[in-house]
């Protein structure tokens, strides 16, 4: 599979929605014009020379031609065209693809063609793993997604997998539709619900019986590209850490919220291991970062600070008790300060105040968990709209925020600038969220859609075991690309790329480039968060517009 040359124009390569505005970049010079689709000029301009964007090195004009109504429409200039539509639903195949692309990385599991046509596997990761402190006691742990393009599973980074999937139905529930073709579909709980259990019930075997969480189960070494069923070696309960226990126990408080009208017992448990993780934090109050043993090579998932985490993990837990003890928790862990924007694996201030804003309320937050907290939130938030303004392609992120998993900062900030526009309504804010969904979809320096099976230019070769290992050309669908990273590329990759390359194009769509090419669980999370809230908006506006 080749890929096209990059087009002077880039797009939101899946389309856009009646009703919200239609946003794209031009790379080229001279004038630009808009057709309808019998070639009627509908807007011809010529943008000012851009200034230089630092982040692509690209001379690049963002052009807003608002709301379009449905039709397929052709932009020209530069000596060239590119088409694309507009629609009513233009997003929801792609929204449900990533919750989907969850679905595919289930451990412990067939895949049947039913559910995945030809992505078939028989159950992996089947037998029962060692304890590694204790190599006498082992014991089977059932479930869980693979991280990534590994096949470990990692307890901090799948709770806060397993959070977004759970604030996305809570914030937006029919933006996540109910037809995934997994194997809980029509069960009367909804699927992105389903799909976040099986991870749920895995965290919850993750619990040691003193009430912390072990920190990961993975073997000693990534395996090879084979198929998971194939990678037979011992899997291990690795030690417990600080993290991984604040943040199940805070992602299990959520749950408890969550499922308790779908099923009370499953949510008393999930209250009960939380408290019981929290309970051992209290113990333990001196934290202790996370160090893979003597040999291990895999994830490392290492934080400075379990601050943040014990913070979501207090707020979660009072929203689901109302309990005074855990408000006064959460209040003392806010006053340390906490950055409240942030939805990734390392940092989740953000969640956090997600809970406070969303779960908890004024009544229950009162004064400090939700009339300051909101100031607060408000204020950080107000930052990112700057930074998108800055770059060429309006993305949220600074020059030298091209880390690894590029697409979490970006996505992260999509997130906090969604919740900042649910709270003040202001538009451009959700607009500039709106931004960041279109660079995923392709509205970037690289001309490419970075969740696999999607766009024109789609991302055809992700760092990820199965697709690499299964025979088909074509990977499996609906996974999202970390995406460009200049910190520590692999000596291969940079050895690929030119040494004065920019950073959002320090980027290879190869198989062996996992620090910019591979996908994650935390990656397609955030993505269907955002997915969810602009499959919801766009149906409203075309309501209004009769669309
Ligand atoms: O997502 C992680 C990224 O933030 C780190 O910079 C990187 C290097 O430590 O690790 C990433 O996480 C990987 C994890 O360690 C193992 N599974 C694959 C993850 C995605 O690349
Ligand atoms: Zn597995």
């Amino acid at each position: 599979m080749q890929q096209q040359p990059l087009s002077a124009f880039r797009i939101n390569q899946e389309g856009y929605a009646a009703g919200l505005p239609v946003r794209i970049a031009f790379t080229g010079e001279g004038p630009l014009c808009l057709k309808d689709s019998g070639g009627q000029v509908l807007r011809r301009l010529t943008p000012d020379t851009a200034p230089v964007d630092p982040a692509s090195g690209d001379r690049v004009s963002l052009v807003d031609f608002g709301p379009l109504p449905q039709g397929t429409y052709t932009l020209e200039g530069a000596g060239e065209s590119r088409s694309f539509t507009v629609s009513r639903q233009p997003w929801r195949a792609v929204a449900n693809a990533l919750i989907k692309g969850l679905y595919f990385q289930r451990c412990g599991c067939a895949l049947c063609a039913a559910h995945v046509g030809p992505y078939v596997h028989p159950p992996c990761h089947t037998a029962p793993a060692v304890d590694w402190l204790d190599r006498t006691a082992s014991r089977r742990v059932k479930g869980g997604w693979h991280d990534a393009g590994d096949y470990g599973k990692y307890v901090g980074p799948g709770a806060v997998a397993a959070a977004h999937l759970m604030y996305a139905w809570l914030l937006f529930p029919e933006g996540c539709s109910d037809d995934l073709n997994i194997p809980e579909t029509g069960s009367g709980v909804p699927d992105i619900l389903s799909e976040a259990w099986y991870e749920l019930d895995w965290l919850l075997q993750m619990q040691r019986s003193d009430g912390a969480f072990h920190h990961k189960l993975t073997k000693v070494l990534f395996a090879p590209f084979i198929m998971p069923q194939e990678d037979r070696e011992t899997e291990y309960l690795m030690p417990t850490s600080h993290c991984a226990t604040a943040a199940a126990s805070a992602c299990l408080a959520l749950a408890a919220r969550v499922y308790r009208p779908f099923d009370s017992v499953f949510a008393e448990r999930a209250l009960a291991a939380a408290r019981r993780g929290w309970d051992w934090l209290q113990a333990h109050p001196d934290f202790v970062p996370f160090r893979n043993p003597e040999g291990v090579r895999t994830g490392w998932y290492g934080e400075r600070t379990d601050t943040d985490d014990r913070f979501w993990a207090a707020c979660e837990l009072y929203a689901a008790t109302g309990e005074a003890g855990f408000r006064e928790e959460a209040e003392a862990l806010y006053a340390r300060g906490q950055n409240l924007t942030r939805f990734g694996w390392a940092d989740v201030g953000g969640l956090g105040a997600l809970c406070c804003l969303f779960g908890i309320g004024e009544e229950g937050g009162g004064d400090i968990l939700y009339t300051r907290l909101r100031e607060d939130f408000i204020r950080q938030s107000e930052a990112l709209l700057p930074l998108c303004q800055a770059s060429g392609y309006g993305t949220a992120l600074p020059p030298d925020g091209y880390v690894w998993g590029s697409i979490l900062p970006i996505l992260s900030n999509a997130m906090a600038m969604i919740l900042h526009a649910r709270l003040t309504g202001r538009r451009e804010m959700l607009e500039a969220a709106l931004l960041q969904w279109h660079y995923a979809l392709g509205l970037n320096a690289l001309d490419t859609c970075f969740i696999t099976g999607f766009g024109e230019r789609p991302v055809l070769h992700p760092h990820h075991r199965p697709s690499g290992a299964d025979g088909i050309a074509a990977p499996v669908p609906g996974l999202i690309s970390g995406g460009p990273n200049q910190r520590f590329p692999y000596p291969a990759t940079r050895e690929r790329l030119a040494p004065d390359t920019p950073p959002a194009r320090c980027f290879l769509d190869e198989t062996p480039s996992a620090d910019t090419n591979e996908i994650a669980i935390y990656w397609n999370s955030p993505a269907v968060f955002v997915a969810a809230c602009f499959n919801r908006l766009q149906d409203e506006k075309t309501d209004e517009q009769g669309g």
